[in-house]
């Protein structure tokens, strides 16, 4: 097992476990790092080179050990994504694996996540994430309730755009665009907010008035653009 140049799904490099003579699985434990009691994303890679270039069958096994009250320990296992049919030949095929670590309310011994399957084959896993969202959220958007007037936001294809009283999710403001155009926007740069590769988690309310229909479709929506890159996406 070793970090190997051959295949990668991000970057250059991505962990090996190969010469396998059997199901030899690549093993995370997680032990420390976690809470009983809690829920925590995960998702992952996973690449295979096969002796015949045939897909072979991948999972992704959480293994738990709780202590009882008279001292034992049992270990469960459940597999947490897969199996997947994993593409074997000599062209890198990514496919993703992705779930929940359900770490049980119990005294926990010991937890590893383990990536298996394709017995033989030469097995490559890549952008391991494990996330831990127990924490209180924080609210990036400081200016998001219009309490204090129009902070920040601002947008495009709209007639007039001000903060007003005379309608409110909670509190006595909100902000109101009149005239909206099809693909106008009321809009907020959070660049300086975000960091690359992380998520976040975006709600907002929203009312529309003066339509005619009575109701109309409405889109919260990123603009991006990386460094480099030719052109904004909407992802
Ligand atoms: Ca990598």
């Amino acid at each position: 097992m070793s970090a190997s140049t051959a295949r990668a799904h991000g970057g250059t490099q991505s962990l090996l476990v190969g010469n396998r003579t059997g199901n030899s699985p690549a093993v995370a434990d997680i032990t420390t790092l976690i809470k009983a009691g809690t829920n925590y994303p995960f998702s992952l890679w996973a690449s295979l080179l096969s002796a015949d270039g045939s897909a072979k069958s991948v999972n992704v096994t959480q293994a738990t050990s709780c202590r009882a009250a008279d001292g034992s320990v049992s270990t469960s296992y459940n597999w947490i994504a897969g199996p997947t049919s994993v593409p074997g030949g000599t062209t890198a095929s990514w496919v993703q694996f992705s779930g929940t670590v359900a770490v049980p309310n119990c005294t926990l011994t010991q937890l590893q996540v383990f990536v298996e399957g394709g017995a033989g084959s030469s097995l490559f896993v890549d952008d391991v994430q494990i996330l831990d969202n127990s924490g209180s959220p924080v609210n990036l958007i400081t200016d998001g309730t219009f309490e204090s007037g129009q902070g920040a936001w601002g947008g495009w294809g709209f007639g007039t755009l001000a903060p007003v009283s005379t309608s409110a999710h909670s509190g006595a403001q909100s902000l109101k665009g009149t005239g909206m155009q099809a693909n106008g926007a009321l809009s907020r740069d959070i660049l300086a907010l975000v960091a690359p590769g992380k998520r976040y988690q975006a709600t907002a309310w929203v009312s529309v008035g003066n339509v005619a229909a009575g109701s109309e479709q409405v889109r919260l929506q990123t603009v991006q653009r990386c460094n480099g890159a030719a052109g904004d996406s909407y992802p």
